[in-house]
């Protein structure tokens, strides 16, 4: 292990961009890859990649979009890279409990929040910007189904910037289970959690913070005070004008539960199912929604990144 608690470059591969902006304390954006793999119909999905590395540097930061690639981890992507993750209908999608096998197998497989914010983590990069949380799905009491994301956050150090956790789930489980594992919500100028497709979920959020630099203080007074390696979300709502329209939200989702129910939908498949249903019943309008919500968060993480940085000068 190196003396600032990373492990040596030769575990993992930062692009050279990557590498120098770490070296530097220049800010830096984790970016996932299973949104780009999984979460997006292709082809929108390269240019939505490419877009929210775009929209990292124009704010002055340095992407550093992380997948396994043939058994090796890398953090940054080169051009050819983010082509693969995109266009590549074979990758796996890889939590931090996959990791392991992926780089024993020579496996390549695109990160979830979980496997993103370890290896980002471990690069020494503090800021993470996605979408939505993986988080406690409905019907938890029988099927027992809560994201990995969740454990992970509570033990890693990283600041997330995402817009909340997506209807589908259980919401006020997921900001519950949040708390008993003591990950801080910091609401972006809101006292609401937002909804992923729309601006407020309907539960509260115990704190909020209004610019980037109060997000850069708070993440410093982490480090003060010590303890526990547990991240922070930045839950930060689409625009209101940009959401879906509340009432359609509500009707498709409903529809689309039934559906699921009605056809037997379980396990992995119930979030895959959900998403392309609402999509499609959406006319697409849902996507706009989700595509918003991403490029605000990016954009939200890069400015964090930012004065976190400044911070480190
Ligand atoms: N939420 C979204 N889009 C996504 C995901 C979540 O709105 O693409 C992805 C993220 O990568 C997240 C993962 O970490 O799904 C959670 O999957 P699971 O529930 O299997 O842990
Ligand atoms: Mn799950």
């Amino acid at each position: 292990m190196n003396s600032d608690g990373s492990v040596p470059a030769a575990a993992f591969a930062l692009s050279p961009e990557v590498a120098d902006a770490v070296a530097r304390r220049a800010p830096v954006v984790a970016l996932e890859s299973t949104i780009i793999s999984h979460g997006l119909p292709r082809p929108r999905n390269l240019q939505v990649a490419r877009e929210l590395e775009r929209i990292v540097r124009d704010a002055g930061a340095v992407p550093a979009t992380v997948a396994v690639l043939d058994g090796v981890p890398r953090i940054g992507l080169d051009k050819d890279q983010v082509e693969r993750v995109a266009e590549d209908p074979g990758l796996r999608k890889l939590g931090f409990r996959d990791l392991a096998p992926a780089v024993a197998s020579g496996a390549s497989g695109a990160t979830t929040v979980s496997g993103t914010a370890f290896l980002a983590a471990r690069a020494g990069i503090r800021v993470f910007g996605t979408g939505g949380l993986g988080g406690v799905h409905r019907g938890w009491t029988t099927v027992q189904d809560e994201s990995a994301d969740l454990g992970l956050l509570a033990r890693t150090r990283i600041t997330v910037v995402c817009a909340g956790v997506k209807s589908i789930l259980d919401v006020p489980a997921t900001l519950q289970r949040l708390e008993t594992l003591g990950v801080g919500v910091l609401g972006y100028g809101t006292g609401r959690f937002p909804g992923f497709y729309l601006t407020d979920s309907g539960e509260p959020v115990d704190w909020t913070v209004g610019t980037p630099e109060e997000v850069a203080a708070a993440m410093a007074a982490q480090d003060a005070l010590g303890g526990p390696e547990s991240a922070l979300v930045v839950a930060n709502p689409v625009a209101p004008e940009r959401q879906l329209d509340p009432e359609l939200h509500d009707r498709v989702l409903a529809e689309a539960l039934s559906a699921a129910e009605r056809d037997g939908v379980a396990g992995q498949a119930v979030t895959p199912f959900l998403l392309a249903y609402l999509t499609e019943h959406t006319a697409g309008a849902s996507l706009e929604a989700n595509l918003a919500a991403v490029r605000g968060n990016v954009e939200l993480a890069a400015a964090v990144a930012v004065q976190w940085s400044r911070r480190a000068a």
